[in-house]
């Protein structure tokens, strides 16, 4: 598949997530309507939808039409907005901009973004147990894929790996350090959104590791990627190399390691997601295609 070819494939995937959230959380008129507009304008601000793309592409790498879990899968999207407004809040990143955008919180206010945020959880986990999902899948798969993205997202995943990410600033960490927070942040929830599609797609033990080994390298360069066009988009905006700069700022792996060694870190790990993929056969090629955009990404 080519990189023009996967660009078409996922701009096809994206629009069936698009639809379906917009479906799912219509404006509504009541007291308590502006929380859903601060949650429609997160969530329907032009995310790349990877999480909800991975989750199908994981059950149809085992040989299943991955629009039948559809509802799951933009369960995570929105579990992924969720952790996107709360990150912007003032007492984390305090961020202005978000997906070229006002940060919920901005666009709104600080109250607001925080139940947007809250709400969008909750929702995901409605999502989770829709109960036309067990049409498609069995409870006990059901059941496992909801265990599964709980603890990624949670407090021994995602939540974790933002708080080690707080306590991080303003310090030198450790190599260990930094790829646990990289872990726990970034590499938990994608590789938990890929491994459930094969789950409740109903893929055997040795085909849930390969998704797993696949999807912890693939979130491992993501945020790689992410940091370097972190330094990239400041060198632009500066006309000069940020150089020694960079290492004063939050700790990345362009900070530990430089630009070039970063590149090769996330490029080596893309390559160990490929080879994971081996078992699937020509079914896994979407996937192979996604790890590939991963590296090139531009945003
Ligand atoms: C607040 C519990 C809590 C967790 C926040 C996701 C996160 C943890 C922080 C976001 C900070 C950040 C930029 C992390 C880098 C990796 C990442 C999740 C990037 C954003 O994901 P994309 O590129 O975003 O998939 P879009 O906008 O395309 O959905």
């Amino acid at each position: 598949m080519t990189r023009e070819e996967f660009l078409e494939f996922l701009k096809e995937k994206k629009a069936l997530v698009d639809q379906k959230l917009e479906e799912l959380l219509p404006e509504r008129d009541e007291p308590g309507a502006r929380v859903i507009s601060a949650m429609r304008y997160s969530l329907m601000a032009g995310g790349k939808r990877l999480r909800p793309v991975l989750c199908m592409l994981g059950a149809e790498a085992v040989g299943r039409r991955g629009e039948d879990f559809l509802l799951f899968a933009c369960g995570l999207e929105c579990l992924h907005t969720y952790s996107l407004i709360h990150d912007d809040l003032p007492a984390m990143d305090d961020d202005d901009l978000r997906r070229g955008k006002p940060t919920c919180h901005r666009a709104f206010d600080e109250a607001t973004a925080i139940l947007a945020g809250d709400g969008l959880l909750t929702l995901a986990f409605e999502l989770f147990s829709s109960p036309e999902l067990l049409e498609v899948t069995s409870p006990e798969r059901l059941l496992q894929a909801v265990h599964l993205v709980a603890q990624a997202a949670g407090a021994s995943g995602m939540v974790a790996g933002q708080m080690a990410d707080l306590l991080a600033e303003g310090r030198e960490i450790s190599p260990e350090e930094l790829s646990y927070i990289h872990r726990k942040k970034t590499a938990a929830l994608l590789s938990a959104s890929v491994v459930s599609g094969g789950l409740l797609a109903g893929a055997p033990a040795n085909d849930l590791r390969a998704l797993e080994t696949y999807g912890e390298a693939l979130g491992l360069a993501f945020q790689i990627v992410d940091d370097i066009l972190d330094v990239v988009g400041e060198e632009e905006k500066l006309g000069k190399p940020v150089g020694a700069d960079i290492r004063k700022k939050k700790a990345t792996y362009p900070a530990l390691l430089g630009l070039s060694e970063a590149r090769n870190k996330a490029k080596e790990l893309i390559e160990t997601a490929v080879s994971a993929l081996q078992v699937f056969g020509p079914k896994a090629e979407p996937l192979k295609a996604l790890a590939r955009f991963v590296l090139s990404r531009q945003n």
